[in-house]
């Protein structure tokens, strides 16, 4: 793995994550049409990076924008939204794309997405190049979110985290996983993760959803995610990480009790919409033990923030939810 974005730990931080030191990293104005940009993915591509963007324009229509970085951290987004071609099927509707995750499989990056076709459902395409996509199937009816793929096949099947949902802002949601052997039929649904008790962890209490495509480690599945508790002032997002078991991941193994980043800074707690961070993709070096994690803020801007792997994963077995 190439050298990925990296800041040491501010002295006497005692936190597993800390936010990179001049965040935001990207402006809600950075593209000329854009109202905000936030919830995005990136891998590593060529000698630097490449992404996928999420940037509502000032009408607030939600698109996915290609973006391209040498660095990580100063991204050039193209101007125009990614034009999809068909992919294994016919062209399909797309009223709306947002919040994408990317990963490298075998031969190409696959991109999913939320994808607006008579409600909010999980849009699935590939790329080879970052300048030419292609559009699969969705992989279920309406109304689902948060699809996130798992970055091989597991028993010889591309594997689908997700979360079923409503056509609004859904008040409930556990985080299932899916299989497909063709990524276009997908079946063997299994639930992995349903939310907290308020009681026990209320920052996760009303709903969850898996955020950055899985990192695997020599514990498992490292799969961080949102959740989400209902205030008295609207919905709260933090971010947390669970372990899956390697093999069969809709098995948890340890899912953190406190959360390990929620909102606090200013860029987090004002925006379109208050108090959210939205986790959406990790570059890491298991080699290096380092880990960047590039989650929305607010709604408006996106930020990084920085992680040891095995701090992520000791903490996670130390303070797990029973
Ligand atoms: C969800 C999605 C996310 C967004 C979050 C908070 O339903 O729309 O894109 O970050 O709400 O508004």
């Amino acid at each position: 793995m190439k050298n990925i974005p990296w800041q040491d730990s501010p002295e006497n931080c005692k936190d597993v994550l800390w936010r990179h030191a001049s965040n935001p990293i990207i402006d809600r104005y950075a593209i000329p049409s854009s109202n905000s940009i936030f919830n995005s993915a990136v891998v590593p591509f060529k000698d630097g990076f490449a992404g996928v963007f999420r940037c509502d324009n000032k009408a607030v229509q939600m698109n996915i924008f290609a973006g391209f970085s040498k660095d990580g951290i100063n991204w050039d987004i193209n101007h125009e939204p990614i034009k999809m071609q068909p992919g294994n099927t016919q062209m399909i509707e797309s009223d709306y794309k947002y919040d994408p995750r990317v990963t490298f499989i075998e031969d190409r990056y696959w991109i999913t997405w939320c994808n607006g076709y008579h409600g909010p459902t999980i849009g699935i395409g590939y790329t080879f190049d970052f300048e030419e996509f292609f559009q699969c199937e969705n992989a279920f009816l309406p109304f689902n979110r948060n699809g996130v793929l798992f970055p091989k096949r597991i028993n010889g099947k591309y594997a689908l985290l997700s979360r079923p949902s409503d056509n609004g802002h859904t008040p409930f949601g556990d985080i299932y996983i899916s299989y497909s052997p063709d990524m276009k039929y997908w079946g063997e649904h299994r639930c992995v993760m349903k939310v907290a008790p308020f009681e026990q962890s209320a920052w996760q209490c009303t709903k969850i959803g898996a955020g950055p495509v899985p990192i695997l480690t020599a514990e498992g599945w490292l799969l961080f995610y949102h959740g989400v508790i209902a205030t008295c002032n609207g919905f709260r997002y933090s971010i947390g990480a669970a372990i899956l078991e390697e093999n069969e991941p809709d098995k948890v193994k340890f899912r953190s009790k406190p959360y390990l980043l929620a909102p606090a800074k200013l860029y987090e707690l004002t925006g379109d919409v208050p108090n959210v961070l939205f986790p959406c993709a990790a570059l890491h070096s298991i080699e290096e033990d380092r880990l960047a994690l590039y989650y929305g803020a607010a709604d408006t801007v996106t930020g990084v923030a920085y992680g040891r792997i095995s701090e992520v994963l000791e903490y996670v077995k130390q303070n797990t939810l029973k």
